[in-house]
């Protein structure tokens, strides 16, 4: 896994801007991290977060244009709002073009933007080490984010949702908000479903 790793790590230097490649390998890093933290496989978690933007630096039009190639149907918000389209079409590249053939791997990739209800412990890390990983510096209480990330997995998806959600919300970007964003906040808000996440994990609520 580790030599693949370095493969696809060399095709995304050239595939990626700069900064988007650092950023890369700061999720990367990060997942590994938490998935030391959290007992879930740290190869898988290291080759979710250094494949989760290989879609990113594709122009919008082409993101369009290989959607439809490649049957990958969108929603209307995704159509109105293409940069959204890089996870979709990233979990579908991570697969076609890069080989990965864990579906888990390709799942937390899809489901890396606006997260979705009843995530699994993978998906979960690599939303959060996205969010968090040491080059990310505009959003707020991320030195609080960071720190909660290893105490309570959960407790620190939720902050970064309900950040996200309020971010979208007060700026001019409330049409733009997908309705898979809304649900996973909503989903995870609910005390029930947290609540029966810390009974089936434990009290770390994992
Ligand atoms: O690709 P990255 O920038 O590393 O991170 P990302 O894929 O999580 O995208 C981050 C941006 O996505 C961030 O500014 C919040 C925004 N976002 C999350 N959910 C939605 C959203 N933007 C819109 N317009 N609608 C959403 O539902
Ligand atoms: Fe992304
Ligand atoms: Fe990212």
């Amino acid at each position: 896994m580790a030599g693949e790793r370095t493969e696809i790590q060399k095709e995304l230097k050239k595939e990626l801007e700069k900064d988007r490649y650092e950023h890369t390998l700061g999720v990367m890093y990060t997942a590994g991290c938490l998935a030391m933290r959290y007992d879930c496989d740290m190869d898988q978690a290291m080759m979710a977060g250094l494949l989760h933007d290989c879609a990113k630096c594709i122009p919008n039009e082409k993101k369009l244009k290989l959607c439809k190639k490649y049957d990958i149907a969108l929603t209307q918000t995704e159509i109105d709002n293409p940069f959204l389209i890089h996870a979709k079409l990233g979990a579908f590249l991570a697969a076609e073009k890069y080989h990965v053939t864990d579906p888990e791997i390709c799942h937390a990739i899809k489901v890396h933007t606006t997260g979705a209800p009843d995530m699994n412990l993978l998906d979960k890390i690599i939303f959060i080490a996205d969010y968090m990983e040491p080059n990310r510096n505009k959003a707020p209480n991320l030195a609080e984010i960071r720190t909660l990330a290893f105490k309570d997995l959960d407790q620190a998806l939720m902050r970064i949702l309900e950040d996200t959600l309020g971010y979208l919300a007060n700026g001019d970007k409330k049409d733009s908000i997908d309705p898979m964003t809304r649900e996973t906040y909503e989903y995870y808000t609910e005390r029930n479903h947290y609540e029966s996440d810390i009974e089936r994990n434990g009290e770390a609520g994992i």
